[in-house]
């Protein structure tokens, strides 16, 4: 039988570039984007939108009935930084919507569910270096707790109820087509920007401030791969860590200058940097790549040379 899939959130930095290439494997008509805000001319114009309040359950399943959809990828959630100033809508917003997709995927409404997850599950207790698939996690933001609760929940409705649900701790996501919205790791797409249109950024981390990335092809890949692989090969349903690079503000601003080179970097750390103190520097995703075979492809160098090329034409138009 053919998958409907409804992806919510899909006006997002992740559910853009998801819902285009979902489309693209699978027809326009077998992927229903809803937001609860219009997106890009382009996401709008590609397939069928609807608008949805996703702490909705009936709103979701009106969805679901109406376009009998079979799979659903929930990409809606409040990030890190944003969570820290709005706690109680971070939480309610984060749990709510995943609490829906799970109650409808146990009635049977739906069949398959993706839920994303984050290093923001790990806390300063946690090791830094290499940070295993299991291991201490205490984290610090109200982010990094809801994910950390909805990986718990996520095992619970597995096991209790059979519901088919997947999850990758994504690490920072770069990307050049939709901007990142609320998130630590944000400068490292910013910084790309400001160095076309000013040659100059400001970083509101600290020089030394390491971090695991990943560019949004790869992201994207990981998503779908685990998505489609077989039920038996996605032996962990709490979260699988996904890595692809670390790096510091230096080393993309060294990076960056290798094709800019007048850029300048400058630091003023704020309240972010104390959120990237608490996540790990590098994650070990060995589960992910024995369990259902990924692989990165993009690394510093490769992800900033198609960055730049690609920012480079948007801002020329
Ligand atoms: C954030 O910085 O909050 C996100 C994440 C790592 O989940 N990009």
């Amino acid at each position: 039988m053919n998958e409907t899939i409804l992806i919510i959130g899909a006006c997002g930095q992740i559910g853009t570039e998801l819902t285009a290439k979902l489309r693209e494997m699978n027809g326009k008509d077998a992927v229903i984007a809803s937001d609860i805000r219009e997106g890009s001319e382009e996401l709008m114009s590609s397939g069928p939108f609807e608008i949805l309040d996703a702490t909705s359950k009936d709103d979701i399943l009106e969805i679901i009935k109406r376009h009998k959809v079979s799979q659903v990828y929930l990409m809606a959630a409040m990030l890190s930084a944003t969570g820290e100033k709005y706690p109680d809508k971070a939480w309610y917003l984060n749990m709510t919507t995943l609490f829906n997709i799970l109650d409808l995927a146990k009635e049977g409404e739906i069949k398959k569910v993706f839920w994303p997850s984050s290093i923001a599950v790990f806390g300063p207790t946690t090791p830094k270096q290499n940070t295993p698939q299991k291991t201490v996690m205490e984290p610090t933001t109200v982010y990094g707790i809801s994910k950390q609760t909805g990986e718990r929940w996520c095992e619970y409705y597995h096991d209790k109820y059979g519901v088919d649900v997947r999850s990758i701790r994504y690490p920072g996501i770069i990307s050049w087509k939709a901007e990142p919205g609320g998130g630590t790791t944000d400068y490292a797409v910013e910084i790309y920007h400001e160095a076309l249109k000013e040659g100059k950024y400001t970083s509101f981390l600290n020089e030394e401030s390491a971090l695991p990335m990943m560019y949004m092809p790869d992201a994207i890949d990981a998503t779908i791969q685990l998505m489609n692989a077989p039920a038996e090969e996605v032996k962990d349903r709490s979260a699988y860590n996904l890595a692809a690079m670390t790096f510091t503000p230096v080393e993309i601003a060294e990076e960056i200058k290798k094709h800019i080179p007048e850029f300048e970097i400058s630091y003023a750390p704020d309240f972010r940097q104390e959120i990237a103190n608490s996540w790990p520097q590098s994650i070990d995703d060995t589960a992910a790549r024995e369990d259902w075979n990924w692989k990165h492809s993009f690394d510093l160098e490769s992800m900033t040379k198609d960055m730049l090329e690609n920012l480079g034409k948007k801002y020329s138009k």
